[in-house]
């Protein structure tokens, strides 16, 4: 049976084999897989973001246990640019993760960037897709926000919880950094500390500087002890019956798709145009001061060949 099958089949060695292959860009299982794209299942995606150390992996984790009660079959990516394969972040990522590690209905997959420009995007939907294949509903992406990244974490699923805690001063900064924009729902997570009331009035007045037709829930979490993990589920389902019954679902996943195509477009043509014959040329001369860089990709442009 090919690997294609056997994803579809919910092997998980088979998962787990496509997992590397997206994540290595092979052409040919790519190819096979897209070759799949119009008839993939469409699970919920889920988008868990948040400065580092918020507790993102552990509220995951929380929620697997919610949803597997449920009998949901969970996919989990988790893109972390600044963890190396073999880094701390990612180990506690599968430590964290690994009271489910035994159980079928849950993958878990933690994803560094593949380096290449658009790269971790790019990389986190082809995951997604294979996730698909197999059959879980939700998937999940944990990634963390800091800074400008944050407008391509939230195009990367249906509904953006954003994680902030107590007494941290990532979490004002990201409230400054207008983290509100893509909050679906927000969790004051560590709740067990001082001051999440102080966040919550914090949050509610970024909120109110917003005219959004959706104001994002607050949900108070332990995740450590499980605490406020049905009622973020619940917060999270409420956004999605938003969605459908607005009828702004599928436009949701237009827009993923068309930045998913933008994406590969500018990977794809700054491949082509590295390869070109004239792309050495012009990079010495733009680094020796010669050309200016705009000059050099309006020529390469003319004078690459598609
Ligand atoms: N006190 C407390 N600690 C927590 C809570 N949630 C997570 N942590 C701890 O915070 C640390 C970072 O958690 P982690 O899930 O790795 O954060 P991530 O980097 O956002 O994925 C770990 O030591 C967790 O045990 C919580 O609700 N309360
Ligand atoms: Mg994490």
């Amino acid at each position: 049976m090919d690997l294609i099958e056997r994803v579809r089949a919910k092997e998980t060695r088979a998962i787990a084999r496509a997992l590397t292959l997206v994540e290595n860009g092979d052409g040919a299982f790519l190819n096979a897989l897209d070759a799949e794209y119009a008839r993939l299942p469409q699970p919920a995606r889920i988008g868990i973001t948040g400065p580092p150390g918020s507790g993102k992996s552990t509220l995951t984790s929380a929620l697997i246990g919610v949803l597997r009660k449920q009998a949901k079959r969970v996919g989990v990516v988790a893109v972390d640019p600044s963890s190396p394969f073999s880094g701390g972040a990612l180990l506690g990522d599968r430590l964290r993760m690994s009271a489910h590690t035994l159980d079928e209905g849950v993958f878990v997959r933690s994803m560094a960037s593949r380096g290449s420009f658009g790269g971790l995007a790019i990389g986190c939907e082809d995951a997604c897709d294979v996730l698909a294949l197999a059959v879980f509903d939700p998937v999940i992406v944990e990634t963390v926000g800091v800074g400008q990244s944050e407008v391509d974490i939230a195009r990367l699923a249906d509904t953006t919880v954003v994680v902030l805690t107590p007494g941290a001063g990532d979490s004002v900064q990201a409230l400054k950094a207008g983290i509100m924009e893509i909050a679906d729902v927000v969790a004051i997570n560590k709740a067990d500390r001082d001051g999440a009331e102080r966040l919550e009035e914090d949050i509610k007045e970024a909120q109110e500087l917003r005219n959004a037709p959706w104001r994002a829930p607050i949900v108070r979490t332990v995740a450590t002890e499980n605490r406020g993990a049905s009622e973020l589920l619940a917060a999270i389902e409420n956004h999605r019956v938003y969605l459908a019954s607005n009828k702004l679902l599928n436009g949701v996943r237009a827009q993923r798709a068309e930045a998913r195509l933008m994406d590969l477009a500018a990977a794809g043509l700054i491949e082509a145009l590295r390869r070109g014959p004239a792309f050495q040329a012009a990079r010495e001369a733009v680094q020796r001061g010669e050309l200016s860089p705009r000059a050099a990709v309006n020529k390469l442009l003319n004078t690459t060949r598609f």
